[in-house]
């Protein structure tokens, strides 16, 4: 359909077409690139599942996504599943997903580590004066097409190695492995590398085998330890890479000023950390970061606060490392190394908030909201806008009061996959900063993981969430005027 005519002539004749409303969009359909990201098992496949049956059944149940305008000012006239057509990315599962979550035994859907895409579109009734416009003009309501891409998190931890050489990212890599809890994670990996020193003799078995126990210990920092600052990312998620042989390198100590020789140990990793860096890192951003306009990040603040105090930090950590791909402003990391449009919109979210009773629930997102610096960025007018709250994909407790120490608590109840009972659950107050260095309590890696409620896997009604709607409004609200 030919667009071009009247956009201009509409222009003119009034002012308030200036604001980002582009005509042509509205009238043909747009697409609104939203990627969703966290470390893993932070709830992005249970997010994008959630979010995708709730859009779905939002036109038969309003009830469920009061917070979305489009819905709450009964514009939103329909909503499908774009169909997968030349997509370059695999297809998010979402049936398999409402499946297995519909099930008799409700299951939650299986783990996923790499790059998955899948649109949803919606049609609607535009609220804004150019919309309605050029509704009546092309006699047509607008559409919009949601493009969900949902990526491994711990990439982005990967974005400073851009701007560090292979000894810088060794030395700073190393100094902080060999303290605390994490040197007890890295002890075979640290003793292995003992043995072996940046300047001897290149050999593919050493060098795979320092990889092994690098990736070993990345792995048991993250599962046994509750740790988040892991890099390189694809060690941990290697997405389609599965094992090709430049990921087969790990850090070696390479003290200050020193020239890694040609053919030694440290030149061979060197090479292959600037393959990764060179075809993994950079190639990420350019072929897909680049083209994502709006991103939420999940945070499982809960399960760091648990894990103790170096897990909280190390998330702290991680969550600095991710923001980094969010700055533009001139200086930032980003700007130096990296172009082409950028993220406008980005919502850090304190996932599975019905872990907590309702009122300790903005606790979360405060804690969230403190853990990094994110009204320092909003100041800078170059960098994308940003918020914070607390979600729950899937409501799967419900509250509760409960006597301890002679006092009347909130819990919550939820029944813990595999047992046959209902479990309490209550985890005291959350802090809105994080805690002062003497009062943390002994780590605490076991938080219950509890059965997703019964779902009907048809679109109609819906799942019970905590803060989708608000989300979502936040993330593309503006797309849907
Ligand atoms: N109670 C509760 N658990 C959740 C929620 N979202 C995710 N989970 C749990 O967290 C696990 C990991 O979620 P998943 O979406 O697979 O994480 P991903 O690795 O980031 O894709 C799930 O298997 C659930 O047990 C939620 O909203 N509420
Ligand atoms: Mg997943």
């Amino acid at each position: 359909m030919a667009t071009t005519w009247y956009a201009p002539y509409v222009a003119k004749a009034s002012g308030w077409l200036s604001d980002a409303v582009n005509l042509a969009d509205m009238a043909q359909g747009s697409t609104v690139n939203l990627a969703v990201t966290g470390l893993s098992r932070s709830g992005k496949t249970v997010f994008i599942t959630s979010l995708i049956h709730n859009i779905l059944s939002a036109v038969h149940n309003p009830n469920r996504m009061p917070l979305l305008n489009v819905v709450a000012s009964n514009r939103l006239m329909g909503t499908w599943l774009e169909d997968a057509g030349a997509n370059r990315l695999p297809r998010f599962r979402y049936q398999d997903n409402i499946e297995a979550m519909a099930a008799g035994a409700p299951l939650w859907p299986a783990g996923t580590d790499d790059l998955r895409e899948i649109g949803i579109e919606m049609r609607f009734q535009p609220a804004t004066a150019p919309g309605k416009l050029l509704s009546e003009i092309s006699g047509t309501p607008a559409t919009i097409t949601i493009r969900i891409v949902d990526y491994p998190g711990e990439w982005l931890l990967d974005l400073p190695l851009l701007a560090q050489s292979y000894a810088e990212w060794s030395r700073a890599t190393l100094r902080l492995y060999r303290r605390g809890i994490r040197a007890e994670a890295a002890s075979e990996f640290l003793s292995f590398m003992g043995q072996h020193r940046h300047d001897e003799p290149a050999s593919d078995e050493v060098a795979k085998q320092a990889h092994d126990l690098y990736r070993a210990f990345l792995i048991k920092a993250r599962d046994a330890y509750g740790l988040s600052h892991l890099q390189p990312g694809r060690f941990l998620c290697p997405g389609t890479l599965a094992d090709a042989p430049f990921l087969w390198f790990a850090p070696i100590d390479v003290p200050d000023n020193t020239h890694l020789a040609p053919n030694t140990l440290g030149a061979l990793m060197q090479e292959r950390y600037d393959t990764y860096k060179r075809e993994v890192v950079a190639r990420f951003y350019e072929d897909h970061f680049r083209w994502f306009s709006r991103q939420i990040v999940l945070v499982d603040v809960l399960r760091a606060l648990l894990a103790g105090r170096e897990a909280f930090e190390d998330q702290r950590l991680a969550l600095e490392s991710i923001l980094q791909s969010f700055r533009y402003g001139s200086g930032s990391l980003f700007s130096k190394l990296l172009w082409g449009p950028h993220i406008d919109r980005v919502l850090f979210a304190a996932t599975k908030a019905d872990h907590v009773p309702d009122v300790q629930r903005d606790h979360l997102a405060e804690l969230l909201r403190s853990m990094a610096a994110f009204p320092a960025i909003e100041a800078k007018s170059s960098s994308a806008r940003f918020d914070v709250m607390p979600i729950a994909s899937v409501i799967s407790t419900v509250e509760d009061t409960q006597e301890i120490d002679g006092q009347r608590v909130q819990v919550v109840v939820g029944r813990p996959v595999g047992s046959d009972k209902q479990a309490k659950f209550f985890v005291g107050t959350v802090p809105i900063r994080p805690p002062r260095p003497d009062t943390w309590n002994a780590p605490f890696l076991n938080v219950p993981v509890f059965e997703p409620p019964v779902i009907d896997s048809s679109p109609v009604d819906g799942v019970a969430h905590i803060n989708l709607d608000r989300a979502l409004e936040f993330l593309v609200g503006d797309r849907l005027r």
